[in-house]
């Protein structure tokens, strides 16, 4: 996969060398570039913001520079066909915004199986519509949020985004088995784990987890989920368990 990030914060972005990431892109699982918004302005202050039309507090970034570097991201991906809308073959442009669709871990599945993604990180206030108008002309475009509280900018959200694709990108997570056993993947919050020793501090491991009993065990992670997701998260729980 080939994932593009354009930002006025591109040193945001070097601890993807680090980590699971960053060996994923030393096997070639994983390309990544990113693109300082402010190299495609053309002049001495390497503006990218201006103020509203019809007034209002804070600034809008302006077009321009986002076209040049969209049309430069874009150079090699297919054209959308005359009177068609962009498809699968297109790239997927992303721009977090607290105005968009809930990121959940079926948009990270969705998102591991794209060829190449492209995220633009807002600032201020926002873009300026048309280039949203102009990205969907050649690529699928959506709005992504992480929640319901406001971040600065995307910077922060594509990360978290990046981290919970990343890790479902087949080869990036030694032990697929591993990915399968987490909160979110079956729907519910995660059982708790225990290792070695079996006592700590006056805590002992549940006697379940030390009998040996996989049938047992599994039983009980499973009640421990159920128990968990009830208390911290009823609206995850289907139905028929709440
Ligand atoms: Cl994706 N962007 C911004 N700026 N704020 C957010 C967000 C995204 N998700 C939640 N808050």
């Amino acid at each position: 996969m080939r994932v593009d990030i354009v930002t006025i914060f591109p040193s945001f972005f070097d601890v993807l060398d680090l980590s699971l990431l960053g060996k994923a892109r030393a096997q070639g699982l994983f390309e990544l570039g990113v693109h300082d918004l402010r190299d495609y302005t053309h002049d001495r202050h390497r503006t990218v913001d201006d103020t509203p039309y019809g007034g209002g507090a804070g600034m809008v970034m302006k077009p321009e520079p986002w076209g040049e570097a969209l049309d430069v991201i874009l150079a090699d991906s297919p054209a959308v066909e005359e009177g068609n809308e962009p498809g699968a073959e297109q790239p997927l442009i992303i721009f977090p915004s607290p105005a968009g669709h809930v990121f959940t871990q079926a948009t990270a599945r969705r998102y591991a199986n794209e060829r190449h993604i492209v995220f633009g990180c807002g600032r201020y206030e926002g873009i300026d519509q048309r280039v949203f108008d102009y990205a969907a002309t050649r690529a699928r475009v959506e709005l992504v949020s992480l929640g319901d509280y406001v971040l600065n900018g995307g910077e922060v959200a594509v990360m978290a985004m990046i981290e919970a694709f990343g890790r479902l990108i087949p080869g990036v997570v030694g032990n697929p088995l591993s990915l399968v056993e987490e909160s979110h993947e079956d729907g519910l919050l995660e059982y708790p784990s225990y290792t070695k020793p079996a006592a700590w501090r006056g805590f002992e491991v549940p006697e379940v987890l030390l009998s040996g009993h996989h049938g047992k065990v599994a039983e009980w992670r499973k009640e421990q989920q159920i128990e968990r997701t009830r208390r911290v998260r009823p609206d995850l729980l289907p139905e028929e368990l709440r």
